[in-house]
């Protein structure tokens, strides 16, 4: 029996379909394995972080999205602004990659990407992903905790805000990077209440494999909340800083893609209604969730700031 409180966007496992069955039983597995643990430490939210296994709180609502929807339909700008990014994107090398840790941090470094995977405990997580293009996708990300790096990197007490950022053209030339009108690199940016919440997540994998690089291997912000424009892809810097980040798209245009971007099926698109969303894959239409359903969680974020934080 599971001890732990319901989330909202929780349905039974039945909602699963087929091609997640195999990674449902090893789920299964881990998870009664983390649930006994739990009890015996007498906690609520049962987890499996220390085992690459799915972390059993994250459950969804709906269908698992098929992996190659997942997989073939995605928004990468530095590879063009189509949806089929795929080989444009499999020409990047993913190895070596570095990362760079700065700003108001103990003590700025650069390391290797496998040197911090390995220091971080790899977990998997049913999401459910809402672009502000208004469809979505219900995931398996394989990755960690957001908070576990903050952790890492060690904050001076003065950081209100992490800033992310992918690949400029220095790191490797794609193809949209030659476009002028875009203000690369792609950055992104939360508060550190944002970044230290249990659902902000960086992931490294989908499917139970490595993460593809249209997805953004091989390390790409996951926020479930938000806007998935928030999402940023392929990151090699993750700075600490007592400023708003100027974000990619807000700097396009604010009012239609904002540094908040919390999912509110209320407030619509300037040319288009946010209140449903197509299913990517099976093309149904379902209501949009106020945070995208995740509200339990991430609502008392914005106590106070409802105004700013649930307009754009
Ligand atoms: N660097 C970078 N990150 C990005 C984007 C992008 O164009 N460049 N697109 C964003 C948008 S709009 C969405 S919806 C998600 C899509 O992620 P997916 O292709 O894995 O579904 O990535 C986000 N992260
Ligand atoms: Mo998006």
């Amino acid at each position: 029996m599971l001890i732990r409180t319901k989330r909202d966007w929780e349905l039974p496992e039945s909602a699963a379909t087929p091609e997640s069955a195999y990674i449902n039983r090893r789920a299964m597995m881990v998870g009664a394995g983390a649930i006994a643990g739990g009890l015996a430490l007498g906690g609520r939210g049962a987890m499996a972080a220390d085992a690459p296994g799915r972390n059993p709180v994250y459950t969804l609502d709906r269908a698992m999205t098929p992996e190659a929807a997942a997989t073939s339909y995605n928004n990468f700008y530095e590879f063009g602004t189509s949806k089929d990014v795929v080989s444009a994107a499999q020409k990047m090398p993913l190895r070596p990659w570095t990362l760079r840790i700065d700003g108001l941090v103990e003590k700025p470094m650069t390391l290797g990407i496998d040197d911090l995977l390995k220091a971080m405990p790899v977990e998997e997580r049913l999401y459910r992903h809402r672009c502000v293009e208004a469809w979505a996708m219900a995931v398996p990300w394989m990755g960690f905790p957001l908070a576990k790096l903050v952790a890492f990197a060690k904050p001076l007490s003065s950081a209100t805000y992490v800033e992310l950022q992918t690949f400029g053209r220095d790191v490797y030339p794609a193809p949209g990077l030659r476009q002028p009108f875009y203000p690369w690199p792609y950055v992104e940016g939360l508060t550190m209440a944002e970044a230290t919440n249990e659902l902000a997540f960086l992931s490294t994998g989908l499917y139970g494999k490595p993460l593809q690089a249209q997805n953004g291997a091989p390390l790409r912000l996951t926020l479930p909340w938000k806007y998935g424009f928030k999402s940023v892809k392929s990151v090699v810097r993750i700075s600490f800083t007592d400023k708003r980040p100027k974000t990619f798209w807000a700097l396009l245009n604010a009012d239609e893609y904002g540094f908040w971007a919390n999912v509110n099926p209320a407030v619509p698109h300037p040319r288009w209604s946010q209140a449903r969303e197509r299913l990517l894959g099976s093309n149904e239409s379902v209501p949009t969730q106020i945070f995208n359903g995740y509200g339990a969680q991430v609502a008392g974020l914005y106590k106070g700031l409802e105004k700013e934080a649930l307009f754009m």
